[in-house]
C-alpha cells in the first residue's frame, strides 16, 4: 500500500480498509482482510493563545493571591505535543513585573505576588509568550 496524499492525524487519525485476494479459478474464490492504519501525532501544531494581547486593570489594594487574568491557550497536537506550559518570557522575567506577579504554568493563572501593588506600576500589559517552540517542518 502506498500512501498518495499528505497525513494529518488532526483532522484524520484513522483509516479503516477492506480488502480482498482474488484466485485465477475461472470460479473465482476470494479471502478477505481488513486493514486499520492508525496515524500517530508529529508535533505539528504550536500553542495558540485564544487572544494576542491581555489588557488588564487591578487595584493597587489587590491582595496577594489574587488572581488577575486566566490564560487560555490550545494546541491541536495529541499527549505531549499538545501539553502546554506557561512560562514568563526571559525579558519579563527580567523585569519588574516578575517580581509582583507569578504565573502558574499548568493553569496559566497570572497571581498577585506582593503585599501592595502600590509602588509598582498600577497597569500591566501582558503579552503572552509561546513558550513551547515547534521546529518548521
Ligand atoms: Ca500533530
Ligand atoms: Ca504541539
Amino acid at each position: 500500500m502506498l500512501l498518495k496524499e499528505k497525513l494529518d492525524r488532526e483532522s484524520e487519525s484513522e483509516y479503516r480498509m477492506q480488502l480482498y485476494a482474488v484466485d485465477g479459478a475461472t470460479d473465482a474464490m476470494t479471502g478477505t482482510a481488513m486493514v486499520t492504519v492508525h496515524v500517530s501525532d508529529v508535533n505539528d501544531n504550536r500553542p495558540r493563545f485564544s487572544k494576542p494581547l491581555y489588557d488588564v486593570f487591578v487595584m493597587e489594594n489587590t491582595p496577594p493571591g489574587t488572581v488577575v487574568v486566566i490564560l487560555e491557550a490550545f494546541d491541536a497536537d495529541d499527549g505531549d505535543n499538545g501539553v502546554i506550559d506557561f512560562q514568563f518570557a526571559v525579558s519579563t522575567l527580567e523585569s519588574e513585573s516578575s517580581q509582583v506577579f507569578s504565573v502558574n504554568s499548568s493553569t496559566g493563572q497570572i497571581v498577585v505576588k506582593v503585599t501592595t501593588l502600590a509602588s509598582h506600576s498600577r497597569r500591566t500589559s501582558l503579552i503572552p509568550h509561546q513558550s513551547v517552540s515547534t521546529s518548521s517542518p
